[in-house]
């Protein structure tokens, strides 16, 4: 039985890897931090709960980390734990570089130290990308990377450092380079699951409008439930490296609004209104990612459309409430 940790277990993506690696017949390892309400350290991962083996630790306490990776000697680290808001990477910024930054460099060099054969995954994003495309609009493995936020700027310190230690210590490190990817289980103050759960509520007639940022930029939004199992294949790959995972479509957040409230049989705008405290000091305009490396060499793809991942999401807010009711 092959045994691997997660970090950031209790997170949207974490979620469903752990359910993924269950159903593959991992034994499944999860670090946690402590929380004062200790329900929050797993509410998305209450029906798997008693299969799973938590840890408690911290990404900027190495020695929780090298206590944990010392006393399960996993096949597979995947590393998902981030300070992941991008906004609010501008509020706290030293925060987010300590942990999505230091936070890698404390795992690699436990892994150099004590266990050169485990594999790891890390979470690269297309943030790293900023404001660069290639000529034919896409980003792809080889696309330049101005990073525009202090979330973007740790991302790419991460990936680069990854590089580094795959290169100078012949470490088994793969980095996904991950476009945006939803689901029910999305943070709420994420664009998608903001504008589900507004305009749900809004038809529902509990709320009056929904204040949203900038309404132009736009996202290559797949689901995560696609993505996780690229992070596998990843890993499980006779050789190491870095691939960028994206449906290869793009939609606006307005195309967003117009597609929910279409669905609810509303006009969004009639509700949708623009407030400058959801404005980003430096906005990254636009992605839409080429996905064509992994698709041909480990033949991944994704079963969600933009369409049917929203439908899921409005389904999903549609029964919360009615059992709250
Ligand atoms: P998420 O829902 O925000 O989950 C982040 C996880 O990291 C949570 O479990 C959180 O724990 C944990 N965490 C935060 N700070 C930590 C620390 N100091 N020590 C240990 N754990 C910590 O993010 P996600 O959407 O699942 O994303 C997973 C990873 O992929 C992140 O690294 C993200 O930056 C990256 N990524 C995401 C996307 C996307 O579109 N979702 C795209 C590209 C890359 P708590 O529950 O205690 O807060
Ligand atoms: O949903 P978002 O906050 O996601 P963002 O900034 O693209 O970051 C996500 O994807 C990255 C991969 O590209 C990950 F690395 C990162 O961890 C995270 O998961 O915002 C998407 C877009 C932005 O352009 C933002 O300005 O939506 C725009 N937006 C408009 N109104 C809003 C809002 N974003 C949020 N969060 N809230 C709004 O009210």
């Amino acid at each position: 039985m092959k045994k691997a940790l997660i970090t950031g277990i209790s997170g949207q993506d974490g979620s469903y890897l752990a359910e993924y690696l269950l159903d593959i017949g991992y034994e499944v390892h999860g670090i946690v931090r402590r929380h004062s309400v200790s329900e929050n350290q797993s509410f998305r991962l209450n029906h798997v709960f008693e299969k799973i083996h938590f840890h408690y630790g911290d990404l900027t306490d190495v020695t929780s980390l090298e206590r944990i990776i010392t006393e399960i000697m996993p096949d597979e680290i995947y590393n998902l734990a981030a300070q992941s808001h991008v906004r609010i990477s501008f509020d706290i910024p030293q925060y987010t570089m300590n942990v999505n930054l230091n936070g890698v460099l404390n795992l690699l060099e436990i892994i150099r130290k004590f266990c050169p054969k485990t594999k790891f995954y890390q979470a690269s994003s297309s943030e790293m990308f900023g404001n660069c495309f290639d000529e034919d609009k896409c980003q792809r493995e080889t696309t330049k990377m101005s990073p525009v936020s202090p979330y973007a700027c740790s991302k790419l310190g991460a990936h680069t450092i990854c590089a580094n230690y795959r290169n100078a210590y012949n470490l088994f490190i793969c980095c996904g380079i991950l476009f945006n990817h939803e689901s029910p289980r999305r943070g709420t103050n994420f664009v998608t699951n903001k504008v589900v759960k507004g305009a749900v509520k809004i038809k529902l007639g509990l709320k009056k409008e929904l204040k949203l940022g900038n309404l132009n930029s736009m996202r290559d939004w797949g689901h995560a439930q696609d993505y996780v199992k690229a992070m596998h294949m990843m890993l499980n790959h006779n050789k190491c490296g870095d691939w960028v995972v994206s449906t290869m479509k793009t939609h606006s957040v307005k195309d967003l609004c117009e597609y929910v409230f279409n669905k609810l049989k509303l006009n969004y705008l009639n509700y949708v209104k623009t407030d400058q405290r959801y404005m980003r000091p430096e906005e990254l305009k636009y992605l839409k990612g080429d996905s064509s490396k992994i698709r041909n060499e480990l033949d991944w793809k994704p079963e969600y459309t933009f369409e049917t991942m929203l439908d899921e999401m409005i389904d999903y807010w549609l029964h919360y409430y009615k059992k709250t009711e």
